[in-house]
């Protein structure tokens, strides 16, 4: 009886040491993964790789800027003379162009007289006198008749002195007239410095002596020396 329960004893420790040993030896269930770990180190910089095949052509890009002119080249040499024309007719026995000479002739006058009608413009010979219709000081009208292509009315004779002193008449305002004092004074000459040739001064003119370097025509036509600062009526002559 003991030893049978012995057996039995025994039995049931060697069931439990094979069961105890087979748990031992076989895996249990996975567990849960594991969190991330850190970075490594960066790896050494690899070898650059082979250049590639060249892509193709963009489209042509727009033309630049001209260049600055270069330098003027030397001078040609001289042409060959052409032949010499037929011979002309002399321009004084041309009919045609007589005839045209005498219209234009015929057509200036007609106007001449048109523009002196009234008064404000005035001819002598082959002077044209003419005024702006103001006042200014003998080196502003000179100014101003210069820019006019002609100069400050200077009379040479008598129908001259006549014709400005109409346009004086006109304005009822004295002129300067394009005649200064020289270095000598009460002695005179025209303002391109040709001597007087012809004078109409008034009595006891002039008298500044030195002192009245300009003169201007009265309204009856006779002459005063005058400080050049006054503002006289511009009369040009062309
Ligand atoms: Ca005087």
């Amino acid at each position: 009886m003991l030893s049978s329960q012995l057996v039995q004893i025994l039995a049931i420790t060697a069931a439990l040491l094979v069961e105890a040993h087979a748990q031992i030896n076989c895996p249990g269930p996975q567990g849960p993964r594991g969190r991330t770990g850190l970075p490594g180190p960066q790896g050494a910089k690899g070898t650059p790789g082979i250049r590639g095949p060249a892509g193709p052509s963009g489209p042509q890009g727009r033309p630049g800027q001209n260049g600055s002119p270069g330098p003027q080249g030397p001078k040609g040499n001289q042409g060959v003379r052409g032949p010499a024309g037929p011979p002309g007719v002399p321009a004084s026995q041309d009919p045609k162009l007589q005839n045209n000479i005498k219209e234009l002739q015929r057509r200036i006058a007609r106007i001449e007289r048109a523009l002196t009608l009234d008064g404000k413009m005035a001819i002598a010979g082959d002077k044209l006198f003419a005024s702006t219709g103001k006042t200014s000081m003998f080196g502003k009208t000179e100014v101003t008749c210069q820019e006019a292509h002609g100069s400050i009315a200077a009379p040479k004779n008598l129908n001259q002195n006549k014709a400005i002193q109409k346009i004086v008449q006109y304005y009822n305002s004295y002129a300067y007239l394009g005649i200064i004092e020289s270095d000598e004074p009460g002695k005179f000459h025209f303002r391109n410095g040709d001597p007087l040739n012809f004078t109409n001064w008034y009595k006891n003119e002039p008298s500044g002596q030195g002192a009245e370097k300009c003169v201007e025509i009265y309204s009856d036509g006779t002459w005063n020396d005058k400080m050049c600062n006054n503002y006289r009526l511009a009369v040009c002559e062309f």
